[in-house]
């Protein structure tokens, strides 16, 4: 199969109807593995045609295909049912294939004629389309808005002239203030990953329903009912989060079970920030595990079983351990607040920051603001004009 690129144009919502795009070399490799027109009829450049979408032999949706271009096809949108299923089930087939992501200029966007940052502009509709929680949309406005691109060419000017010491100064303070935003925008981008964490039966699974706001995982008073990682990007407030649930910690003799701890405790490192869910119910003693597993860690405990009687000395060891537990009755709407709250405030969106702000967002913008900066430290002027018009115009 020849090198294709596939994304999707539309936002992932929950009905309706989802339009991806492949691009390159490889769409008609695409489209004869994945595409069985109706009526045999094969789609043509700027045609419509109307089939079913295949993985193997399993026909899951039917599609409208379009076919850009010229002579030889590089570039087709198929449009299919909404929804996360189809969608879900589209993406990996083309994973599958071996898609490269498509380049957020083969979108179907393109900058207005006179952005001060058409690469921030594209990188910024990219986040819109994916946008799941208010931040996110106001970030992506605000940066197609060129906020961002206003600034970078502002420090540029600023740069561009007659430098004396006061001015780069001046420029390297303003550069700093933009990194020290940029991890909100980077938070926006990839939303942070929260881990529940704690003994079996804690109440981490009904938990993760309720910030899920649906019965995600599988509840029971049996220990060891969840074995494998589940994971939804959830919209908590204004903000999206990556919450992860999984097995509790604690020794197994089960293998399936063990490699479900084990899942974990790689998810305990991996995570940005750690729920410690404490079963209210048990002691502390029996919840050591737990308190190993997060120390130095950026974490918010829990105290579950709020409507059961606490086991005694439980909430002053939590606290003597530096914590301010939040406690919960299955996840009530009003701790549910008050948990959000607190996660909120240790991660990136925490940050005193305002999408009113130019705000990086990108691995690349801040690269370009990282080389300007080290460049203006050592007086290499022109090394930081460039590196900041390419923040703004993309690679040259
Ligand atoms: N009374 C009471 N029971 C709870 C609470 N949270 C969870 N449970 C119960 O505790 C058991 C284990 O809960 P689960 O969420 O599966 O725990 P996990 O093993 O940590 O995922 C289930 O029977 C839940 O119904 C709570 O706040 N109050
Ligand atoms: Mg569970």
């Amino acid at each position: 199969m020849q090198p294709f690129s596939a994304g999707r144009l539309t936002p992932p919502g929950e009905g309706g109807l989802a339009v991806f795009r492949i691009d390159g070399e490889g769409v008609q490799d695409v489209l004869d593995v994945i595409f069985r027109a109706r009526h045999n009829k094969v789609p043509r450049v700027a045609d419509l045609a109307f089939g079913d979408v295949c993985d193997g032999t399993e026909v899951f949706d039917e599609a409208v295909v379009r076919v850009h271009e010229g002579v030889t096809l590089t570039r087709a949108d198929i449009s299919v049912h909404g929804g996360p299923w189809v969608g879900g089930r589209l993406s990996r087939l083309f994973e599958k294939l071996g898609a490269d992501p498509l380049p957020v200029d083969r979108g179907l966007v393109s900058p207005p004629r006179n952005s001060m940052g058409p690469a921030i502009y594209l990188e910024a509709h990219a986040l819109l389309v994916a946008a799941r929680s208010p931040v996110q949309v106001a970030l992506a406005l605000s940066a197609m808005s060129d906020r961002l691109a206003f600034e970078l060419r502002s420090i540029r000017d600023a740069i561009g002239k007659d430098v004396d010491t006061p001015h780069a100064v001046a420029a390297m303070a303003r550069l700093e203030s933009l990194t020290r935003r940029a991890p909100f925008g980077i938070a926006c981008v990839t939303p942070p990953i929260v881990a529940l964490i704690g003994i079996p039966n804690a109440g981490k699974s009904t938990l993760f329903n309720a910030m899920c706001g649906a019965d995600r995982a599988l509840v029971s008073p049996m220990a060891g009912t969840t074995r494998d990682r589940l994971q939804s990007i959830v919209t908590l407030g204004d903000v999206a989060l990556d919450v992860w649930d999984g097995a509790g910690i604690h020794e197994s003799c089960d293998p399936v079970e063990r490699e479900g701890v084990a899942l974990m405790r790689r998810a305990v490192n991996e995570a940005d920030i750690l729920i410690a869910v404490f079963d209210g119910c048990r002691p502390i003693a029996e919840q050591h595990e737990t308190l190993q597993s997060i120390k130095g860690r950026p974490v918010v405990a829990v105290v579950t079983k709020a409507d059961m009687q606490t086991t005694p000395g439980l909430l002053t060891e939590i606290r003597k351990a530096g914590m301010d537990p939040v406690l919960t009755s299955h996840g009530d709407p009003a701790s549910l607040q008050r948990l959000i709250a607190r996660i909120v405030a240790i991660s990136p969106f925490g940050l005193p920051c305002s999408t009113d702000q130019p705000i990086p967002f990108t691995p690349r913008q801040c690269d370009g603001i990282d080389t300007a900066y080290s460049a203006i430290s050592v007086s290499d002027w022109k090394r930081a004009v460039i590196a900041l018009e390419q923040v703004m115009l993309g690679e040259s």
